[in-house]
């Protein structure tokens, strides 16, 4: 039986998710939820999204099991489907998964909530540019990120782990709002060199250029309200 997976291909958490599935060349399916009504668009979804107290996105169901949060989705695909790739995307040396525990919390703790206080600034608080207050945090997770990367090539060690999947997906949805100053030169060698991935191309690029879209109309119509006071 497939996976399954709840998501929406703007959501960067649910992209991380998708983007593994490919990495590890996973048989799944998968369905758009209503972020707004807490609601699978596909009624016969219904139940088993509620199965997923949270109601948030991504969430999977693989058979009976259904766990949701990417964080932990990731190290359930990776630590139950990785079989040869398992070794090198979460490897087994208690140090190593320590610091990939570390980066996924900073993932979860520091950047998504800066990611997603952006987005709602524009969508619900219709903001017609980022706060100060964002454009200072942002920088500080990037600056965070840029300092990881000058001691490894990857955000966990020196080739590519879940953590990378999981802050890629993260990062290049902020810079939609934010680009990444020249002096974060790590991060950006470190982006360039992912968004050449096929993964990252076929999964990342398409939800990405949903989520600019998006945030073009919508602020385009936040200039002109503020224009119009
Ligand atoms: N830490 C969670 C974050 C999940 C999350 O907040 N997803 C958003 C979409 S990007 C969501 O479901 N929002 C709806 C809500 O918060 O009610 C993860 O990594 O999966």
């Amino acid at each position: 039986m497939p996976i399954i997976i709840h998501k929406l291909d703007a959501s960067p958490p649910a992209r991380a998710v998708l983007m593994m599935a490919e990495i590890l060349k996973l048989k799944y399916e998968a369905f758009d939820v209503d972020l707004l009504e807490s609601i699978p668009l596909e009624p016969e979804n219904f139940d088993t999204f509620h199965r997923n107290r949270m109601r948030r996105i991504p969430m999977i169901e693989d058979g009976d099991f259904v766990i949701g949060d990417s964080h932990g989705i990731l190290t359930y695909l990776v630590s139950r489907y990785g079989a040869e790739k398992r070794s090198e995307l979460y490897p087994g040396a208690l140090a190593s998964r320590m610091i990939i525990e570390e980066r996924l919390n900073f993932e979860s703790n520091v950047l998504f909530p800066v990611c997603k206080s952006a987005i709602k600034s524009i969508l619900f608080e219709k903001a017609s540019a980022l706060s100060d207050n964002l454009v200072a945090a942002i920088n500080h997770a990037y600056g965070v990120l840029d300092s990881y990367l000058q001691e490894t090539c990857f955000v966990a060690c020196d080739h590519l782990t879940l953590a990378d999947v999981s802050i890629v997906s993260t990062i290049s949805s902020i810079t939609i709002l934010l680009p990444i100053d020249k002096k974060y030169e790590n991060l950006i060698s470190w982006l360039d060199y992912l968004k050449n991935e096929d993964w990252y191309q076929k999964i990342n690029v398409p939800g990405l250029e949903e989520l600019k879209e998006t945030f073009k109309n919508v602020w385009a119509l936040n200039r002109f309200k503020c224009s119009e006071k």
